[in-house]
């Protein structure tokens, strides 16, 4: 029975997919649980925000995608060990979910002429700010730590890629083209032996 359990959605997307790539690159055998809408009403009120992912492991409940991937990061060689680098690296988990969580009431509005009005103002100004603040902390790559693949670029690469895949309408998929390092750092991930194994077994 695998040490590790966690608890999504089942879509290969957000959140979620940024901890299972996390427990899959460290080489974790982990239960992949992915629930139901009816499903995730009925056990909600049991995890510890109300939120997913949650991160099962020794009988305890770990929540929250940033501490679920910094407890994996940390233990496995995917997380700076020097602590200011961690904090850097922290940061730049935080500003993925500073774009969610600007970018998560502009994916669902219903309306079509309001959705258009808004998404086409996000990727002309919000989108091109936050991709512009990224490229400034990454180095000389291709990774936030250079060659070391970190749960950092996990994060960076699933949400980044999202906006990159064509399916949000109105974003166009050249949204992040003038922040090359961004571009390279998803791409480097993308072709990550352990990520494009993660991708083929599915
Ligand atoms: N800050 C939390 C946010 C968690 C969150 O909002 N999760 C969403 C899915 S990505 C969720 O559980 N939505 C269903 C709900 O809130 O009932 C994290 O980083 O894990």
């Amino acid at each position: 029975m695998p040490l590790y359990k966690l608890t999504y959605f089942d879509a290969a997307t957000s959140r979620g997919e940024e901890c299972r790539l996390a427990l899959h690159v460290a080489g974790l055998p982990f239960e992949d649980e992915r629930l139901t809408r009816d499903q995730w009403a009925a056990r909600k009120a049991s995890t510890p925000f109300g939120a997913l992912p949650v991160l099962v492991t020794d009988g305890r409940q770990l929540a929250q995608s940033n501490a679920i991937l910094r407890f994996i990061g940390s233990q496995h060689g995917l997380h700076p060990v020097e602590p200011f680098e961690a904090a850097l690296h922290e940061s730049l988990m935080c500003a993925v979910e500073d774009l969610r969580t600007r970018m998560g009431p502009i994916i669902r509005i219903k309306d079509e002429a309001e959705k258009k009005r808004a998404r086409q103002e996000a990727a002309a100004g919000y989108l091109q700010e936050w991709g512009a603040a990224i490229e400034r902390q990454i180095g000389a790559g291709p990774y936030l730590a250079g060659m070391k693949l970190c749960v950092a670029d996990l994060k960076l690469f699933v949400a980044a890629g999202a906006y990159l895949k064509g399916t949000i309408d109105y974003i166009p998929t050249d949204v992040f083209g003038a922040f090359r390092k961004l571009l390279r750092l998803v791409e480097a991930v993308k072709q990550h032996p352990r990520v494009v194994d993660w991708y083929a077994r599915k």
